[in-house]
């Protein structure tokens, strides 16, 4: 189905796909086997323009619009849900700060080094007492002559150890709210900055899950991204895209669990015919090809509305609750469908099973998600 895609817009997911099943394919079982940041994997990634994907061209990076960057993530995800998140993460809560709110010396001095994959970026909003509370960040940024001092630990952050620029957001007063927040770029080799815990995780294996520890890492203001008190703002913004990316994320993975589940149940026979042939198999491969579908016109109906300007809020929620849902859905079917195959690591789908669930917790959980969808439908009422 084309959803009236540009030219453009199917080269780009016609590439990528192409890409995926030729190079990408041949790095996925080993970035679910190892918890190693996959370096070669990116490598190629960077190679095919994918880490500049949506960075503008002044900038080095490939220029596409949202649409597109949602059609490129869904086909890495589809073949390795790890190269998905590294390359969404990478290119919409941290080079697309950059881009909207960072000054022409930030977007010069660090843009094209994270368009062409030399500079890995991630985002630091969660902390032990913040999340999904985002006003509850405790992480704090004091002013210091002509930078500013950042104290605090971030969890869980994607990207967290191996990035060289992270969108860092901080307290910069000593009362509550979501007001007093700031965010800084915090680069690599930052004296006071270092990495704790590695998280050891049920899927995406090879992404990187960091603890970020700050003891007095010194920021210049030059590296404040916005302007003091905008930082919660600027987070909620960037998580808008961000969650169009992790929607495009769980489409991939449940299209992958679709087309093993269609594969398998042709091959696998019983009772003298292949399973394809029982109306159970059919109607699961059936239920589970309208909600994916579903799903993607959510996406890319909230990725059209960024593209065009407009607050996507309410529509980058809804898609990513119900393409998230739709992928652990999806998954534990298809391990249904596989049978006791299903169950081991002979085929796949136990592998996207795993990888699907955590789209249902990331760039906010689904809970945080229809609390959103709530806010914006009554707040009109
Ligand atoms: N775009 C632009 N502005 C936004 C916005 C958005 N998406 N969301 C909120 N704002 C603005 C509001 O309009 C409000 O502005 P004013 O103060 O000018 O009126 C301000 O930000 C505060 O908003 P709100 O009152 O809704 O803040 P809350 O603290 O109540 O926010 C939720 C609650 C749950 C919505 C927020 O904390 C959230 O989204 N949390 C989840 C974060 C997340 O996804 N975490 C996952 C880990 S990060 S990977």
């Amino acid at each position: 189905m084309d959803l009236g895609l540009t030219p453009e817009q199917r080269m780009v997911r016609d590439t990528v796909r192409n890409f995926s099943d030729r190079v990408l394919s041949r790095y996925a079982e080993d970035m679910d086997r190892s918890p190693d940041f996959p370096f070669e994997a990116i490598g190629r990634i960077a190679e095919v323009g994918l880490m500049g994907l949506t960075i503008p061209r002044e900038y080095g990076g490939a220029g596409n619009d949202a649409v597109s960057y949602a059609l490129a993530i869904e086909e890495l995800s589809r073949v390795s849900a790890v190269a998905g998140v590294i390359v969404a993460v990478h290119n919409s809560v941290s080079a697309y700060p950059i881009v909207k709110f960072g000054t022409e010396e930030q977007k010069r001095a660090l843009l094209p080094a994270m368009a062409d994959g030399r500079a890995i970026g991630a985002f630091a909003l969660t902390e032990p007492d913040a999340g999904s509370d985002a006003g509850g960040v405790r992480t704090t940024a004091v002013r210091d002559g002509d930078g500013w001092t950042l104290n605090g630990t971030k969890i869980f952050i994607t990207n967290g150890s191996v990035s060289e620029n992270v969108i860092v957001v901080a307290r910069t007063a000593s009362e509550g709210g979501s007001n007093d927040l700031t965010t800084f770029i915090l680069r690599k080799g930052t004296p006071g900055f270092g990495y704790g815990t590695l998280e050891k995780k049920m899927g995406i294996t090879g992404s990187d899950t960091s603890e970020l520890i700050m003891e007095d890492a010194r920021v210049p203001d030059s590296m404040r991204l916005g302007g003091v008190g905008d930082g919660f703002k600027i987070a909620m913004v960037s998580l808008d895209g961000g969650r169009i990316g992790i929607a495009a994320q769980a489409i991939g993975i449940a299209r992958a669990a679709l087309e093993g589940s269609i594969r398998y149940s042709m091959e696998r026979e019983q009772f003298g015919r292949p399973i394809s042939s029982f109306q159970a198999i059919q109607w699961t491969i059936a239920d589970m090809a309208t909600r994916i579908e579903a799903a993607r016109h959510m996406t890319l109906h909230a990725a059209q509305l960024k593209d065009a300007g407009a607050r996507h809020s309410l529509e980058a929620s809804m898609a990513k609750l119900y393409a998230s849902e739709t992928a652990t859905w999806a998954t534990i079917k298809a391990v249904q469908v596989h049978g006791g195959y299903g169950y081991t690591k002979d085929y796949p789908v136990e592998r996207f099973m795993r990888d699907a669930k955590v789209t249902e917790i990331y760039e906010g959980t689904s809970e945080v998600q229809r609390l959103v969808i709530a806010r914006e439908l009554l707040k009109g009422a």
